[in-house]
């Protein structure tokens, strides 16, 4: 039977150079490992089981960012595509991109939505989604991209007004000097009218912030310990996961949780791509991951500093997480 179905467009390309997200991941771990304290770049985390295992973390009931934000979505999606008029959805870290379609379905409302450009290291995750939105948004043009946000994304295909999208909080991933230097180069991306919207979570009870990162599933902590899985597949490691033990805390001087892997037992670890063998001594840690918490003031001055102008911001009640909306400053 002919379908009158407006066929979608689904293209992926990759940015990151050839051997893909985790050809860095060698020279990542030789480097971290042999800091002191031992540390390893969280993009690492996200292979096909990391992804799933995130998508987890998002339902479960001490993880308050996923459900918070996907509701403050809800409540301004329509009033910001209104106001963009945006046609082009460009969104770093899409991940399932589950809450991007509170956006996706307020641009198909206000019959504006053309484009939608996910950008992920995922590249399992990336692929599946795009195929997904494409059944599920008849007419849709999307073309996901390979690639690390730590790098200028560049060659992305026309379209627009576009809006600039950084979810989840994952801005709170990065240093701050990271943060800044991603920042910068969303600004330099944004034309006179594109907008950027960007999640972030907020300072709180400390309670509150070690739980989310310490659930009674365990789910967290088999996310923790996903990296090293990564490690040995990838690098021909001989990590034993359950040598180390699952710790995340807050660090209040720094205004982040920290996740770390900490040895339970002194030993060593052969990682035979790069010839390499690590000693760990009981207690000793690996710093898997930051998740910085933010005040509107640290937001504000963070976007300032990058050539940004905040323009909305929207929070919850419960002042758990916010949105802010910004623009270039020209
Ligand atoms: N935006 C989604 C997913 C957040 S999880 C949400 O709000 O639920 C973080 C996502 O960022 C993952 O999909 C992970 O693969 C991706 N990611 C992490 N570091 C990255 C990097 N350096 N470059 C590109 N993507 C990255
Ligand atoms: C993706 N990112 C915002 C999550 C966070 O909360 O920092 C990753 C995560 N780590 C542990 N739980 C969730």
């Amino acid at each position: 039977m002919p379908s009158s179905k407006r066929e979608s467009q689904i293209e992926i390309s990759h940015h990151s150079g050839v051997g893909g997200p985790f050809a860095g991941l060698a020279e990542d771990v030789r480097k971290g490992l042999a800091k002191t304290p031992k540390e390893l770049p969280p993009k690492y985390f996200y292979d096909a089981r990391g992804a799933e295992l995130f998508e987890e973390i998002c339902e479960l009931p001490e993880y308050y960012p996923t459900r918070t934000e996907r509701a403050l979505l809800v409540q301004i999606a329509d009033e910001i595509v209104s106001r963009c008029q945006c046609s082009a959805l460009v969104e770093f870290g899409s991940g399932s991109s589950r809450k991007t379609r509170i956006l996706l379905d307020a641009m198909a409302r206000a019959a504006l939505l053309d484009l939608y450009v996910p950008i992920d290291v995922s590249e399992d995750q990336l692929r599946q989604t795009a195929y997904a939105l494409g059944e599920d948004y008849p007419g849709l043009r999307v073309h996901g991209v390979v690639g690390d946000f730590g790098q200028p994304v560049e060659g992305l295909p026309e379209g627009g007004p576009r809006l600039i999208v950084f979810l989840g909080g994952t801005i709170g991933n990065l240093t701050p000097d990271e943060a800044i230097g991603f920042l910068r180069n969303v600004a330099r991306m944004l034309g006179p009218e594109d907008r950027f919207l960007l999640g972030t979570d907020l300072v709180k009870d400390v309670v509150v912030l070690e739980q989310a990162y310490n659930d009674a599933a365990g789910v967290t902590a088999a996310f923790n310990r996903n990296i090293l899985l990564v490690i040995n597949r990838h690098l021909n490691a001989h990590f034993d996961p359950n040598r180390f033990e699952h710790l995340a805390f807050y660090n209040r001087d720094e205004s982040r949780i920290e996740m770390h892997l900490v040895a339970r037992e002194s030993h060593q670890v052969s990682i035979d791509a790069v010839s390499l063998t690590v000693g760990f001594v009981k207690g000793e840690s690996i710093r898997t991951e930051i998740s910085c918490k933010y005040t509107r003031e640290m937001v504000e001055t963070m976007l300032e500093e990058a050539g940004l102008r905040l323009i909305r911001w929207n929070m919850d009640e419960n002042r758990l997480f916010a949105l802010s909306l910004s623009e270039a400053v020209r």
